[in-house]
């Protein structure tokens, strides 16, 4: 069966791949000469069906047979990892791909720095290795299963297909994870391949690893504000990942932050689209003041002061993804050369191994905020949250920059850090977005101002009406400047049957 095949006919695809002798260098897209890999050949004829039913199970809610205007990526040079076909869910194609490998690469940091990348895995940092990239498999799955309902309230068909094509990616993240685990971990790794699949997303006796992805993702704000806060933090673990001296792992993160790009833009330009939509119906309207939230929910669009706490919700769920501030794990996996810092190889100014460094880490100390300094190989969560909040902030500026042009009077803040928090220095304690630390009471009388209320939640639900034809927006949200690919604005970017 070649792959023309499979792409034409989705509802076979999945019944007929069990039965058929799979042509694996057509049917999944790699670089890693997956054709003559017996060993991994015969650990994926056992994975694949289980991901296919995870898929039809766990997936997207509807739409697997239609037909979504897709980009598959079938080789990591640049004509190779976006071809644009339509493509029915279940057929896409989900690749193994990993960057190109960097000839004589030497470990940037940590104890074994300078020595030549490993090429397999080293023995004495196996679990703790395992460790990380099952943290990070676990993640992708978990995302698409928190988004699973939005297809059936897509603000419009570009949006519908900017979900999938997030959705069908994420599962090409697992894939790549599950690969670095049948090929390089043996039989530990054939039954974590297998535990990515049964553990759920919310589910109470086998969730998710990780808070965040835990939690729902009930409507389209949420969705943006995930892809542009939540999908960060996949950018920033895996650059970190990318530096890693176990090279496979590297070089598969290399080419994941490709497809982590597109992701951010999805959110960071959903944001942008709805905040253009309230500004130019507000300006229409002739209401002026932005917390005027009564008459500007009547135009049919979202208030700026709701769009503020679905901000300071979801950046501070994610910050809880980069661990305790203070970490012997962090400081384990850098001392080892599993982990490195955001862009760790550019890093000018320092040995990269950072015995004797120092960090300066916020945390509260007798009911005040101070800034410590703390031994920089333990701070090293604290310094990836600290790049991972800078690089938010150019997102942030450019929504603020739209509402400043079109006239209105808000701006959108980050909150402090110690908002909000569940893990790390500031679990357990109370402070304010602008940063005073608080009474519980204090807290509980005044957080509804800064967190997504129940009204709020129920506001936004109620805008969530689908709009599916061409061309077509629902009210809350502008149109893209420009179409994927290139298409025209009435391209009909999803063909639903
Ligand atoms: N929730 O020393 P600690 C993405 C656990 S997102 C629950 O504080 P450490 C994506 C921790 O596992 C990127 N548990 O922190 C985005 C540990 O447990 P064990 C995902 C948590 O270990 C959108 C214990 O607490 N990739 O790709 O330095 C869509 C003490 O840990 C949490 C990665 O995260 C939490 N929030 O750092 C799709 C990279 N935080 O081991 C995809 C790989 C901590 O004692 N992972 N714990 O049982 C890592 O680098 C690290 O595991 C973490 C934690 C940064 C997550």
């Amino acid at each position: 069966m070649g792959a023309e095949d499979i792409i034409s006919d989705a509802a076979g695809a999945i019944s007929a791949d069990r039965f058929v002798e799979i042509d694996y260098d057509e049917v999944i897209p790699n670089n890693v000469a997956l054709g003559s890999d017996r060993q991994i050949q015969r650990a994926l004829e056992g994975w694949r069906p289980k991901y296919l039913d995870w898929w039809s199970g766990m997936g997207p809610i509807g739409y697997q047979t239609s037909e979504v205007y897709l980009r598959t990526a079938v080789g990591v040079d640049p004509g190779g990892w976006a071809k644009f076909a339509y493509v029915k869910m279940p057929s896409y194609r989900w690749g193994i791909l990993l960057a190109p490998k960097v000839e004589g690469r030497t470990i940037p940091f940590g104890r074994h720095k300078g020595e030549p990348a490993w090429q397999e895995v080293p023995g004495e940092h196996r679990a703790l290795l395992r460790r990380l990239i099952v943290v990070q498999g676990d993640t992708e799955p978990a995302s698409v299963e928190q988004q699973r309902f939005l297809g059936a309230t897509a603000p419009s068909l570009y949006d519908m297909r900017n979900l999938f094509q997030v959705n069908v990616e994420e599962g090409r993240h697992l894939w790549a994870m599950v690969y670095l685990l049948v090929k390089y971990f043996g039989r530990d790794g054939r039954e974590e391949a297998e535990a990515l699949l049964e553990r759920q997303s919310g589910q109470l006796d086998n969730p998710r690893i990780l808070g965040a992805f835990n939690e729902r993702t009930p409507d389209w704000l949420s969705f943006f504000m995930f892809t542009f806060f939540t999908d960060r933090d996949g950018k920033m673990q895996l650059a970190a990942l990318a530096e890693s001296g176990f090279d496979p792992l590297s070089r598969t993160c290399r080419f994941m932050l490709t497809e982590e790009a597109h992701h951010m833009f999805v959110g960071e330009t959903g944001v942008q689209r709805t905040i253009e939509a309230t500004c130019a119906a507000m300006v229409k309207a002739g209401i002026k003041d932005p917390n005027d939230v009564e008459a500007v929910r009547k135009l049919g669009v979202v208030d700026l002061p709701l769009l503020q706490r679905k901000l300071n919700f979801h950046a501070s769920v994610t910050r809880d993804l980069f661990g305790s501030e203070i970490s012997s794990n962090a400081a384990e996996a850098f001392g080892s050369g599993i982990k490195g810092r955001f862009n760790e190889a550019n890093l000018k100014g320092d040995d990269h191994v950072l015995a004797d460094a120092t960090y300066p880490v916020a945390r509260v100390v007798d009911g005040k905020l101070v800034e410590e300094q703390a031994p920089a190989l333990r701070a090293l969560n604290s310094r990836l949250l600290d790049d991972f909040i800078a690089d938010c902030q150019g997102g942030i500026d450019r929504w603020n920059r739209s509402i400043e042009k079109a006239g209105v009077a808000f701006k959108f803040v980050q909150p402090h850090k110690g908002f909000n928090r569940r893990i790390g220095e500031f679990a357990g304690k109370r402070i304010s977005p602008a940063g005073e630390v608080l009474t519980e009471d204090e807290w509980q009388a005044r957080s509804g101002d800064w967190l997504p209320n129940d009204a709020d939640m129920a506001f936004i639900s109620s805008l969530m009406k689908p709009c599916h034809e061409p061309g077509k927006y629902a009210s809350w949200i502008a149109a893209p400047r420009v179409g994927v690919d290139n298409k025209p604005g009435d391209f009909e970017y999803v063909k639903i049957y």
